[in-house]
């Protein structure tokens, strides 16, 4: 993008121009081609606020009401456009609110640019007002982090800044810049992307020998089974991830962070993986003789007991991040690359080969949880409602079309479970970090990401109250956003733990909550609440059809549990379809 710097300097035959280091941040955002930043204003970055009033025709400033609803805002806003996701904060406070978030956004490979007021230069270190060391507090949750004290270095390290959090695994990064530099008069000769960081290698070279020992294990394979997570999504390589597993005839799930990016209903779909996925593909990874990872860095809510883990199965590990190969589970052959490079190449080598006796299982599996479990949870006729009618219910009334937004807890992983997705980048939710708070503010980035779907933030009545202070950013910015609160009276996920491994001791999981339907509409946000099955699909269709946000809060079974479950310390086939079961 041009940039009015940059006129500037072509006006003044391209000779150095004098202008601010706040301009230059400035003009680094418009060059990468920012349009919105989630942020909040402070005295150590009250120049870079002054710079931006002059371009707020350009960039679109979302004042939230707290910075980590800042932050997960922006995470949001890039988990659903693909984009690098941009926040403003100030100094001490400002910066340290933003900790959480960066955590969770470096779990969950996120990209993200932060940018800090800091106080003077001549200050640092005096315990100044407002002064903390965001730097050494950052280093180990963000892909790089820096603080700049001369204006001079601004354009160089945002540009930096913004190749390093998109490129290769994404992540967040911080940068910190002092008051005096923002404030310095320097001269400027324009805004440079940065293509290239010493030692960094972002896009290593595909080895077509290991391609070829991969496809040979492929095809080889009796019960062949793929396990997939976000780095499908990331590297932008749904279609050829499609083509890979229709060519091959391949079962494949997916972790939490890999959902939507394949239709959840995809014949070749066979569920989801984790401590709450689904039976078959939880217990089927301890029967496979070829399991391929792709984009994926076995969690250890995926794998269970690592040294019960696909033992019997040789490895292969498709993945952009060196560090997560041989990480957990020890590989037969390693793909080092970019899954939208390496997966084609894969896709040539392998045959299309009929597997009806390894289908065969993962149906008899799906069979024995739908009557188990699934039934009860879905279509259940008489007491109280439960989260997943719940979800079926907006799955009928969205048909899969909405981007789900989840908090984290019980209703979080019926959410995940039961979720119907036919797009890409429809499931928002921190999965590394496990981040209470994160959906209400997460929601807002999304729909302003991706304006053109029906963005829905789904919460505990924990997590709800945990952020909820972004209610006032909905009512000031309008985004349209539906806030769906599956009320259980508790902290619901730690309950369940209670129940099933501490006696039902329910140490402090009772919590009580505000009228939230009243909270909604002191926030000028129209909602209802609602507890009876009768009033289930209308009360979800009034939120759906409201032309603006709205707040639907559902009672639902105060002590539900979720199953299956591999419990902690157990291995993948340890998994259980009840609590009589543990
Ligand atoms: C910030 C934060 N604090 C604590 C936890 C631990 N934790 C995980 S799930 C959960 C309960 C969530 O309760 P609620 O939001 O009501 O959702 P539910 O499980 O009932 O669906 C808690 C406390 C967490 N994940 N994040």
């Amino acid at each position: 993008m041009k940039t009015l710097e940059l006129d500037k300097i072509e006006k003044a035959g391209r000779q150095p121009i004098s202008t601010t280091g706040s301009l230059a941040v400035i003009d680094a955002l418009l060059s990468e081609s920012v349009t919105t930043i989630f942020g909040y204003p402070g005295g150590a970055i009250m120049p870079i606020y002054d710079s931006l009033f002059g371009f707020r025709d350009k960039l679109n400033h979302i004042l939230v009401r707290h910075e980590q609803g800042a932050i997960h805002a922006a995470q949001g806003y890039a988990r659903v456009s693909g984009k690098t996701g941009v926040v403003f904060a100030t100094s001490g406070p400002g910066a340290t609110n933003l900790v959480t978030g960066l955590a969770d956004a470096l779990i969950d490979s996120t990209p993200l640019v932060c940018i800090t007021g800091q106080v003077f230069a001549h200050l640092l270190g005096t315990d100044a007002f407002q002064e903390t060391d965001i730097i050494n507090i950052t280093t180990p949750i963000t892909k790089w982090n820096y603080q700049i004290t001369d204006a001079t270095e601004i354009p160089e390290v945002l540009a930096k800044a913004f190749y390093i959090a998109k490129s290769g695994r994404p992540g967040p990064v911080l940068i910190d810049i002092t008051k005096n530099a923002q404030l310095q008069l320097f001269d400027y000769i324009g805004y440079r992307p940065c293509i290239h960081v010493r030692s960094y290698r972002p896009n290593p070279i595909v080895r077509p020998e290991y391609i070829e020992q991969a496809a040979k294990l492929i095809n080889e394979a009796k019960k062949p089974f793929v396990v997939f997570g976000q780095g499908i999504i990331l590297g932008n390589a749904e279609k050829e991830f499609q083509s890979f597993i229709e060519k091959g005839n391949l079962p494949s799930a997916w972790t939490i962070m890999g959902m939507s990016a394949i239709p959840t209903d995809h014949p070749l779909g066979v569920g989801m993986l984790g401590m709450h996925g689904n039976y078959g593909p939880n217990f089927l990874t301890n029967e496979c003789d070829v399991l391929i990872a792709v984009g994926m860095r076995f969690d250890d809510r995926v794998t269970g007991r690592l040294d019960k883990y696909a033992k019997q199965a040789k490895v292969i590990h498709l993945d952009i991040d060196p560090a997560e190969i041989d990480k957990n589970v020890q590989t037969a052959v390693s793909v080092w690359g970019d899954c939208k490079e390496t997966l084609p190449l894969l896709t040539n080598l392998i045959e299309n080969k009929s597997r009806p006796e390894w289908f065969k299982e993962f149906e008899i599996k799906k069979e024995k949880e739908t009557t188990t479990v699934i039934e009860k949870e879905l279509n259940p006729t008489e007491g109280g409602l439960t989260m997943g009618e719940v979800i079926q219910v907006l799955n009928e009334l969205t048909n899969g079309d909405a981007v789900i937004v989840t908090d984290v807890g019980q209703h979080q992983m019926v959410a995940c479970r039961y979720a119907k997705q036919n797009k890409t980048r429809s499931n928002i939710t921190s999965g590394g970090l496990g981040t209470m708070g994160y959906a209400l503010p997460a929601a807002i980035g999304a729909k302003l990401g991706a304006p053109e779907r029906e963005v829905i933030a789904i919460m505990g009545d924990g997590g709800a109250q945990m952020n909820i202070q972004e209610l006032g950013t909905i009512m000031q910015f309008q985004p349209n956003v539906k806030i769906l609160i599956l009320n259980n009276s508790y902290l619901g996920m730690v309950r369940q733990w209670q129940e099933l491994f501490h006696e039902k001791r329910y140490s402090f999981t009772d919590i009580q909550s505000p009228n939230f339907v009243q909270v909604a509409k002191a926030y000028n946000i129209d909602g209802r609440q609602i507890s009876q099955r009768e009033e289930l699909r209308e009360g979800l269709k009034q939120m759906l059809d409201n032309p603006s946000s709205f707040l639907l809060e559902v009672a639902v079974l105060h002590e539900d549990n979720v199953f299956p479950m591999v419990p902690q310390g157990k291995g993948v086939a340890e998994i259980v379809l009840s609590k009589e079961e543990i």
